[in-house]
């Protein structure tokens, strides 16, 4: 059992592992080894932002290659506009998948390659799995992934089957406010006793990408989202980009250079603008950008104080404070209600942007979570918690419904759609509901985002649902059909079973059968559905019902009020005690939207599983190599050296000669060449060189042997 959490930034990636100590980020030895293994095919984010200058190096060489930015192409259609509009901003090509998905274009082994979003997003966990290994010594599979608070459905989905792909049993993916919160509560000493008012903390996290906010409120051992608001396109990315886009201008007037024009200068410009802006969060004075041989040969150079940069940003900062008016009204709070306000996420340093949170709420904010590496941190509490092998305080964790769910399903009456809110926004989750319908044949529902403006893509649709063998009542009458829909522990929406209660006729005085659903961890609820096929039998009732929108009648209810409002809108035979149900499991077929099929993804999971021996195997073969150029710079050291008086002239020249020949080969022929031909040539040096170095070794051993019997006498 392992307690990994991952923090899977746009730009940054965190690993966090429970240990005996507790929870710690773990540093990466592997990113290196990442970029040169897997030749002219790179992966950012980095994990725990290692950007050696290899990386560096490798992103500005080989930028076509270099996949960065690929948070937000999950659960999208290659068609979808924010797919589109991002197409020639990229370095890389992007491709459509069979299932009308996204792909990313790269030469992997020497050739063109399509690999979807999952499989790219596996990559990247494929390295934080090795990382946390590496930490942990031991073989990892349970962890927590983190993922944007505005994730839909489809993107949720999509990164469970990346973290399958990587061989990872993900327990929960959790929005990266929630963390945060989780982290921030379970060490807190003071927290308000379960029946006392709660404490209210509002949450901001600013990474690159992404600006996210929620509402929560803290007692002893527990935590609840009340709200969340965010703003899926604010982050330091459009930081960089008005800076980028002013040295673009000026060194356009200045140099007469399009900078735009060349991808690997824009790059370059991207990279300096970045370190500015870091630059400039500390520092309000005049700072330099200079790049040496940026384009055509040319240096170029600029300055700029924190007072132009915000006047230029001024568009960016004005969006800071939507959300947090959004999250204020969603939660029906007022800032003096408000205990403290936290801000985590790279961006969050830079001093216009604490600025305006501050004003907004009027106070200080508190920064006594680690900025960076918050997220990670709370998923390894969660994992924590969710593992029965380690011991953590307990915790109870409720998180918020993002977008409304709504169910449609054509009406057995003529009369269309019918259509119910099941999930109102910033509902607890994750929660079960259980809606009764009658019905005599099997029928479909379709699950949708009922507030299509909020979403990030232009598709509501969650996904269809078809509730199968339904029959009717040995009477003729239509079945009681009980089906369960879900929020799970994701925040994935799912119909998760469907029964349908078959009324048998018994001798009297036998006891009905208990029909009523199995405990479940989840909080569960249940409602009635306007029963259409039913009212048709039963005219008067029909109006009535129909009168009646389904939301009203269940959202006041509680669990118990249901049960007993069940029972008094059953049909009449099931008042009689002369009545025995039984309940019958139905099949039920999902196609969530953009699901990847099984058998693409058992591919996928089986070519990572390729991928990775072909890491190995680059990994082993690039030591074969260096154990032959090490061992020719070694011997001709030593021939020179303490071997001398060990071998004879005319050997010593026939070695020296083979170590230069050797060293020739690696830098031409040699460069690249199967594990085996390094291997041979090692084994060809070490004939020469062997004999010299065991007659060195008994030398020095010989004296040694006189010491110990010595000794012994
Ligand atoms: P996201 O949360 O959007 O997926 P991420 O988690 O990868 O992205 P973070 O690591 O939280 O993002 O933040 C990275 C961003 O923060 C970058 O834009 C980086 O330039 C910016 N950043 C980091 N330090 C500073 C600083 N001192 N001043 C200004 N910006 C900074
Ligand atoms: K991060
Ligand atoms: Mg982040």
């Amino acid at each position: 059992m392992s307690v990994v959490g991952f923090d899977v930034g746009f730009l940054n990636c965190y690993v966090a592992v429970a240990r005996a100590g507790g929870i710690e980020t773990v540093a990466n030895e592997y990113s290196d080894r990442w970029i040169s293994t897997i030749p002219s095919f790179i992966i950012t984010p980095s994990p725990l932002g290692c950007k050696s200058l290899n990386y560096f190096f490798n992103v500005v060489t080989n930028c076509k290659n270099t996949v960065q930015g690929f948070k937000r192409f999950h659960g999208r259609a290659f068609s979808d506009p924010y797919i589109q509009s991002l197409k020639s901003s990229l370095v890389y090509d992007l491709a459509q998948m069979p299932s009308g998905t996204t792909g990313i274009k790269v030469m992997y082994m020497e050739e063109e390659k399509v690999f979807s979003i999952e499989q790219v997003t596996a990559m990247l966990l494929t390295k934080m799995k090795e990382t946390a290994e590496h930490a942990l010594k031991k073989p990892v599979a349970d962890c927590v992934v983190s993922v944007p608070c505005y994730y839909t459905d489809a993107e949720r989905r999509s990164v469970v089957d990346a973290a399958q792909i990587a061989g990872l049993n993900c327990l929960r993916l959790m929005n990266e406010t929630t963390a945060v919160a989780l982290a921030y509560g379970i060490y807190k000493q003071d927290l308000p006793a379960p029946e006392e008012k709660p404490r209210i903390v509002v949450f901001v996290d600013i990474g690159h990408s992404g600006y996210q906010t929620s509402v929560c409120a803290f007692n002893k051992g527990k935590l609840k989202i009340l709200a969340t608001a965010c703003d899926p396109e604010l982050g330091g990315k459009d930081f960089d980009e008005m800076l980028v886009r002013h040295f673009c201008e000026e060194f356009g007037k200045k140099y007469k250079l399009d900078v735009k024009t060349k991808p690997r200068a824009l790059v370059r410009l991207y990279q300096e603008c970045e370190k500015l802006k870091k630059l400039m969060s500390a520092n309000s004075s005049d700072l330099p950008l200079n790049i040496e041989c940026f384009m055509n040969d040319i240096d170029v150079s600029g300055k700029l104080n924190r007072g132009q940069f915000e006047e230029m940003c001024a568009d960016v900062l004005a969006r800071v404070e939507a959300p947090l008016h959004n999250l204020m009204e969603q939660a029906k709070l007022k800032k003096e209600d408000i205990y403290a306000v936290e801000i985590v996420g790279g961006a969050s340093r830079i001093p216009s942007v604490k600025e305006r949170i501050s004003k907004f709420f009027g106070k200080e904010l508190s920064t006594t979570l680690n900025a960076d590496e918050a997220v990670a941190r709370g998923c390894a509490l969660q994992c924590a918690i969710l593992s029965p092998a380690f011991k953590v305080r307990e915790f109870s964790i409720t998180d918020a419904v993002a977008y409304p769910i709504s169910l449609k399903w054509n009406s057995a009456a003529e009369e269309g759609l019918s259509d119910c809110e099941v999930f109102p926004k910033n509902h607890a989750a994750p929660f079960s509901k259980v809606l009764t319908f009658y019905r005599r044949e099997p029928f479909s529902l379709e699950a949708y985002y009922n507030t299509p403006k909020e979403l990030p893509y232009p598709d509501p649709t969650i996904g269809q649902f078809v509730i199968q063998k339904v029959v009717p009542q040995a009477s003729g009458e239509s079945s009681k059909v009980k089906v369960k829909v879900r929020v799970n522990i994701h925040g994935i929406f799912s119909v998760s079973s469907a029964s349908l209660v078959e009324v048998q006729k018994t001798e009297e005085g036998e006891e009905p059968m208990d029909t009523e659903q199995q405990a479940t961890p989840e909080k569960e609820e249940e409602k009635e559905v306007v029963d259409e096929t039913k009212a048709q039998g039963d005219g008067q009732k029909e109006t009535e019902e129909e009168k009646t929108p389904p939301e009203n009648e269940e959202m006041e209810t509680s669990p118990e009020e249901s049960k007993t409002e069940k029972k008094s809108d059953q049909p009449p035979q099931a008042k009689k005690p002369k009545v025995k149900t039984k309940v019958l499991e139905l099949p039920i077929e999902n196609s969530p939207q953009w699901e990847l099929a099984v058998d693409m993804l058992n591919l996928f999971v089986e070519n990572e599983g390729k991928m990775i021996m072909q890491d190995k195997l680059e990994k082993e073969r690039n030591d074969a190599k260096n154990y032959v150029e090490e061992y020719v710079y070694d011997m001709r050291d030593k021939l020179h050296g303490r071997l001398e008086k060990f071998v004879s002239e005319a050997d010593r020249d026939i070695l020296s000669l083979q170590l230069e020949d050797t060293e020739n080969w690696l830098y031409e022929d040699g460069e690249d060449q199967p594990k085996q031909q390094y291997i041979d040539k090692l084994a060809v040096l070490k004939k020469l060189g062997q004999p010299i170095q065991e007659r060195y070794m008994e030398s020095e051993e010989r004296p040694r042997a006189f010491d110990d019997m010595g000794k012994q006498i």
